[in-house]
């Protein structure tokens, strides 16, 4: 299990305010779709239509339908709600791509998770998000301010820090990202903390000499421990679209991303995204961001997103 993963009694009207867009645009015309008294062609090229419209894309849409139409044929299924129980069941499959972080630290070592992603995508924010909530588990917290590169970057963390109560480790802007993860691991040894999140600078994917930054950080990392890091966190911008994919590809390439969270979700009407990361990456999204406070971070649920869509 990813650290410190448990779901908050509000996280499903969280996906739902998330979600607000998407059923104002595609979700509304889904439902739609399938008020119609027998399942046609027509029915399947309107749901193509409607599920490339959310950004579900070109390939995941096809599997889905080609899936949903086994189950139709093989339950030998006529009516139309049949299709939509057969496409929320399949979405669920689709949704819940395999863990991949699979070691965990020895006795009373933290766990050290990554946090990587191109410029603005959310890192910072989702970091600040990610230690509210482990703290309210009563984990303890230490953030490595290892994006020495943008101005400001260093006190953005050290407000964040103070707001949500844990511990920020930093050194001056300019210097090097590696040293201050080491020492951010150290300082929580010393303090027996439970975890420590590491924010990187914004990096463009195709950029080459920034991603040999990022595996350098990634190898201080894993010399210090050797099952480190725990959790490679690749944060998407929700509104992006599918060029997150392209970026996902490149920093699985890099450090090897082992999970997913997609920031601004409240900001995108095409939530379909998810769909096509864990089917096209195989890759499990993690959470949601569902807005810019603190406590708006959702533990991603297939299934509560898969209600949440059909409602
Ligand atoms: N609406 C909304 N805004 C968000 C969310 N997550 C982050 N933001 C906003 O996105 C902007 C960028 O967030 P940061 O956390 O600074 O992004 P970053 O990836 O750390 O940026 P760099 O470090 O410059 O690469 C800020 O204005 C955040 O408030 C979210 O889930 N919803
Ligand atoms: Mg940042």
């Amino acid at each position: 299990m990813p650290f410190g993963f448990f779901k908050r009694q509000d996280d499903k009207q969280k996906v739902e305010h998330g979600l607000k867009r998407s059923k104002d645009s595609w979700i509304a015309r889904l439902s739609n779709a399938f008020d119609v008294p027998a399942i046609t062609d027509d029915l399947w090229d309107e749901l193509e239509e409607i599920l490339i419209s959310a950004d579900v894309g070109i390939d995941t849409t096809g599997t889905l339908i080609k899936r949903v139409k086994e189950r139709i044929r093989k339950d030998n299924l006529q009516n139309a709600d049949h299709a939509e129980d057969a496409l929320m069941e399949e979405m669920i499959v689709i949704l819940n791509a395999p863990l991949k972080n699979e070691s965990q630290p020895s006795n009373n070592e933290p766990w050290v998770i990554l946090v990587v992603g191109v410029n603005g995508t959310g890192k910072t924010t989702t970091i600040a998000k990610l230690a509210r909530y482990f703290q309210q588990q009563g984990k303890s917290v230490v953030l490595a301010a290892a994006d020495t590169f943008r101005a400001a970057a260093v006190e953005q963390l050290d407000i964040w820090g103070k707001r949500v109560g844990a511990t920020v480790i930093s050194h001056q802007q300019g210097a090097d990202p590696g040293a201050v993860t080491f020492d951010a691991i150290q300082a929580a040894r010393s303090r027996s903390a439970d975890v420590v999140i590491v924010d990187t600078a914004g990096r463009l994917h195709t950029k080459s000499n920034l991603m040999e930054e990022l595996k350098k950080v990634n190898r201080v990392i894993q010399r210090l421990d050797p099952t480190a890091p725990h959790e490679v966190l690749l944060v998407l911008d929700a509104t992006t679209g599918q060029n997150g994919l392209t970026q996902a590809r490149a920093f699985t390439e890099a450090v090897g991303v082992t999970g997913v969270a997609i920031a601004k979700f409240d900001g995108t009407a095409k939530g379909g995204i998810v769909l096509s990361i864990t089917d096209q990456l195989k890759l499990p999204v993690l959470y949601l961001g569902t807005g810019e406070g603190m406590d708006d971070l959702v533990a991603f649920d297939p299934r509560d997103f898969v209600e949440a869509v059909f409602d």
